[in-house]
């Protein structure tokens, strides 16, 4: 079972407001973000993990979603090439943090994109989604990155959302909480998959912690389903964060 011991957040930017999104749910209120950000640490912190919070990046609308900029695993870190174009640099400060940390950091280079959002970890085994941001030669570059250091990789081809964790969680004990495309998707087939209707379906960005699980709060279905199998559920609100199409996860990188 994974341990986490870590986590790198970033703190909102008021320049956030105009992050990407495709979601329609209105502008962001800085304000109540960065009190939600704040909760967010503070979860991460009950959950054990010793938080870094880098400074705010104006010149990224969307760098509070640091998950996107790298991959990281006991062996290796590789910093990621995010497929947004006003995303790219984001990568920077989250390299200079991680040197530090690592002795190994690799990275991925042009022609390839890919976001940290489209790779979950089961285990010695990464899955990574070949979507709108992360293409087949980024996928590729980290493949061959993973598996030199004893990792195998599979890819996943999205057809409906923005990353693969917007669809799926890895709860650990071979169990993956899952959502809409993924529930029958052949290449998951070996995970026990714990479901997720359509009308909860942005709970299944949720996150895994030391025996604990993040959920959004207002999704109530999943937070019982999660507790009658075990699980130690803490709510979360995200709201500011899900209208820009991020969640819990996007929210940190843990290691
Ligand atoms: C974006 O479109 O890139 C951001 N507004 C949301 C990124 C969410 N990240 C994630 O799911 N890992």
């Amino acid at each position: 079972m994974a341990v986490f011991k870590n986590a790198l957040v970033r703190k909102p930017c008021r320049n956030m407001v105009n992050g990407l999104t495709s979601a329609a749910l209105g502008r962001p209120d800085y304000d109540k973000a960065l009190a939600q950000h704040e909760a967010y640490v503070q979860a991460l912190r009950s959950c054990g993990l010793d938080v870094t919070v880098l400074a705010e990046d104006e010149t990224h609308a969307d760098s509070v979603f640091i998950e996107d900029t790298a991959v990281l695993s006991e062996k290796v870190a590789v910093i990621a090439r995010p497929g947004a174009p006003s995303r790219l640099g984001e990568e920077d400060d989250v390299a200079a943090a991680l040197r530090s940390r690592y002795a190994q950091l690799e990275s991925i280079a042009a022609p390839g994109t890919l976001e940290g959002g489209d790779v979950f970890r089961a285990g010695d085994r990464f899955f990574v989604g070949i979507s709108g941001r992360t293409n087949p030669e980024g996928a590729r570059q980290l493949g061959m990155i993973l598996k030199k250091h004893g990792y195998s990789v599979t890819s996943v081809p999205l057809r409906e959302v923005l990353h693969l964790k917007t669809g799926v969680a890895y709860l650990e004990n071979n169990r993956l909480l899952a959502c809409g495309e993924f529930l029958d998707q052949p290449l998951l087939s070996a995970f026990e998959i714990v479901p997720i209707a359509a009308a909860e379906a942005y709970a299944a960005n949720s996150v895994w912690i030391n025996g604990r699980v993040l959920v959004p709060s207002g999704f109530p279905q999943t937070k019982e389903n999660l507790e009658a199998l075990g699980y130690d559920t803490l709510p979360l609100d995200v709201s500011e964060f899900r209208k820009l199409d991020g969640g819990l996860s996007c929210l940190s990188l843990r290691f």
